[in-house]
């Protein structure tokens, strides 16, 4: 068989990759939303044309969006995942026993139907009795919460691009509202896009996480089947500092991980000379 699909990452370069069959596609309400087998990655799930995770490379992704956050705040006992409907973000989290809630809102519940049925090692966790999920925007949902005093101690925002209605979570309106669903210690991170194509959204986002929690940071990761394959996170924190010493590895002990451990924690906030000039002038000097 010769057939490919292929993302256009930027105007002028994609990615193409080998499809063995394509194993599902169907327009929900929100996207189109297809699963294909692919030769060199496994189970690829796409929304909108646009790659959203392989079974190949996920675990670079969603390990680094939750542990990094998960071992650094004191106690994460509830914890927002926004978006995330291919469950691996859920997954993580799930595997952290200090945690006692999980609430989830995602605007797509066929996303997560759709995971569910065709990537079973990423969509692994939904049937988690701490799970609370709530299929609604993240963006009102996060407003909502904050105006009933509604406190989180984790948010983690898995979103898609950000383009349409996930726009809104890059916003300095949607991180103050995240700042006020989070307690005293609150920690907030997201995926925040490629240093190398996204350079004008990732200077935003470090200044208005600044201005929004007071403190901000950007960590990297590797995604292969992402644009530059080099992929940025970024964490706004009310108190807790995930560079320094009070970090909680031993959570993280016995669990079954391939990319996050405590060196790559601290390896993640090395910066290249061309990504430290993202952060906020402040910043700069001191990471
Ligand atoms: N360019 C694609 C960025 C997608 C980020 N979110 C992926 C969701 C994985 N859980």
């Amino acid at each position: 068989m010769n057939a490919w699909f292929t993302e256009e990452q930027t105007r002028d370069m994609r990615l193409s990759l080998r499809v063995r069959s394509l194993l599902h596609r169907e327009r929900s309400g929100y996207q189109e939303i297809a699963v294909y087998e692919t030769a060199e990655v496994g189970r690829l799930l796409v929304l909108d044309d646009v790659i959203m995770t392989s079974e190949r490379d996920e675990f670079g992704y969603h390990e680094m969006i939750s542990h990094v956050a998960l071992c650094t705040h004191p106690a994460p006992r509830r914890v927002l995942i926004i978006g995330g409907g291919d469950g691996g973000t859920l997954r993580e989290v799930a595997r952290h026993r200090e945690v006692e809630e999980i609430h989830m809102v995602e605007i797509d519940e066929r996303v997560i139907e759709v995971s569910r049925r065709f990537l079973p090692s990423i969509a692994a966790a939904f049937d988690d009795p701490r799970l609370r999920l709530h299929i609604d925007d993240g963006i009102e949902y996060v407003r909502a919460a904050a105006e009933k005093g509604d406190r989180y101690d984790v948010i983690l925002c898995d979103s898609t691009d950000p383009v349409g209605p996930a726009a809104g979570l890059f916003s300095a309106d949607f991180f103050r509202n995240a700042a006020a669903a989070l307690g005293e210690e609150g920690l907030y991170a997201a995926q925040t896009e490629s240093p190398y194509f996204n350079r004008e959204l990732l200077s935003g986002v470090q200044r208005d996480l600044r201005e929004a929690f007071g403190r901000s940071y950007l960590y990297l990761s590797a995604v292969p089947t992402y644009p530059g394959g080099l992929w940025s996170f970024s964490m706004g924190s009310k108190g807790p500092d995930p560079t320094g010493a009070e970090l909680h590895f031993e959570r993280v002990e016995g669990m079954p991980l391939r990319f996050y451990s405590p060196e790559v924690h601290r390896a993640a906030f090395a910066l290249p000379p061309f990504v430290r000039e993202l952060l906020p002038g402040e910043a700069r000097g001191a990471r």
